[in-house]
């Protein structure tokens, strides 16, 4: 049912370092052309560190492991183009459609095609208002339940940030910052909020993963928390001022469910005259490097 690439088959086949990268980013959180550049970017920033990169989409109902340039431009590109979280799956399978896949349903093709590695921006979580809408990014849920590392800035601050550590604490989800003891806040290095575990080296992230796997339990997933630097990270003042003022025009315009995400995305990227998309590259950019160093010191290189 999973199709991979020659070159991400290959190299699972030699046991040759691996890193899967979301496409919902590309589709849906960055806006056109300047996406697709970014797409190509990320996985060129993984072959730099020595590994193989595997760019997660579904494409007429295929669920493809590892890209061609052409299939990115699609996902980059094609209009109606859908956001799939790991639901979807099955409907777009059979159905022939083609989409995004989001934290949850790249997580879950990656594990089935035996990636342990996974590099993204933010995670998605608990959103503000849960109480009343009951908005909960299914990332949480497969993250509690899929044996693989995602490297991330943390979850979006458009989110409860506290109430998503909660969740994933409940959940059973481990948590780690990567040379920090602050759990940071995606366009932000520091979301104000600590996490009680630190790890300091790609080796030390595999032996994570190894006493993950010795200790057996549930599969859950491994989160490496990654801040983007300070020197890039968004001025916070002005954070706070537009997320203030999207939260506020989403509910205005009562937007909901699936389409809550990019629209404060969309917002935040205009409101902030492009400094958050700088925010959020550089944050990815970090996360996809680092993935690709554990990947390599989990192969052993
Ligand atoms: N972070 C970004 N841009 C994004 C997302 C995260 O910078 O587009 C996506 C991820 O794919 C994540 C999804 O899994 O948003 C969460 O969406 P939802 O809240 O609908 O589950
Ligand atoms: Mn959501």
């Amino acid at each position: 049912m999973l199709v991979m690439s020659e070159e991400v088959r290959e190299a699972l086949a030699a046991r040759r370092p691996v890193v899967a990268l979301e496409s919902t980013i590309i589709a849906h959180g960055l806006p056109r052309p300047r996406n697709l550049q970014v797409a190509l970017e990320l996985e060129e920033s993984v072959r730099r560190e020595g590994a193989v990169p595997a760019t997660i989409a579904v494409l007429d109902g295929r669920p493809r492991v590892g890209l061609s340039e052409k299939q990115l431009e699609r996902v980059a590109n094609e209009d109606g183009i859908r956001k799939l979280g790991h639901r979807d799956l099955p409907l777009a399978v059979a159905t022939g459609a083609s989409g995004a896949t989001t934290v949850s349903a790249t997580a879950l093709l990656a594990a089935r095609a035996g990636l342990r590695v996974f590099a993204t921006g933010g995670l998605g979580g608990v959103h503000r208002e849960w109480t009343v809408t009951q908005d909960e990014s299914a990332d949480l849920g497969l993250l509690a339940r899929t044996r693989i590392t995602v490297v991330c800035a943390g979850v979006k601050s458009i989110l409860d940030v506290p109430a998503t550590l909660q969740r994933l604490e409940t959940l059973g989800v481990p948590v780690a910052g990567y040379r920090t003891a602050r759990f940071p806040g995606f366009y932000l290095s520091d979301s104000g909020h600590p996490v009680d575990w630190t790890l300091d080296s790609p080796g030390e992230v595999a032996a994570v993963m190894r006493a993950q796997d010795a200790l057996g339990g549930p599969e859950s997933a491994l989160i490496v928390a990654q801040p983007v630097p300070e020197a890039e990270q968004l001025d916070p003042g002005l954070h706070a001022r537009v997320l203030a003022d999207a939260l506020r025009a989403c509910e205005a315009q009562g937007v909901t469910g699936q389409a809550v995400t990019p629209f404060l995305l969309d917002r935040l990227v205009r409101h902030t005259d492009g400094a958050s998309l700088r925010a959020n590259l550089a944050a990815v950019r970090g996360n996809v490097r680092l993935a690709g160093r554990i990947a390599a010191a989990r192969a052993g290189a």
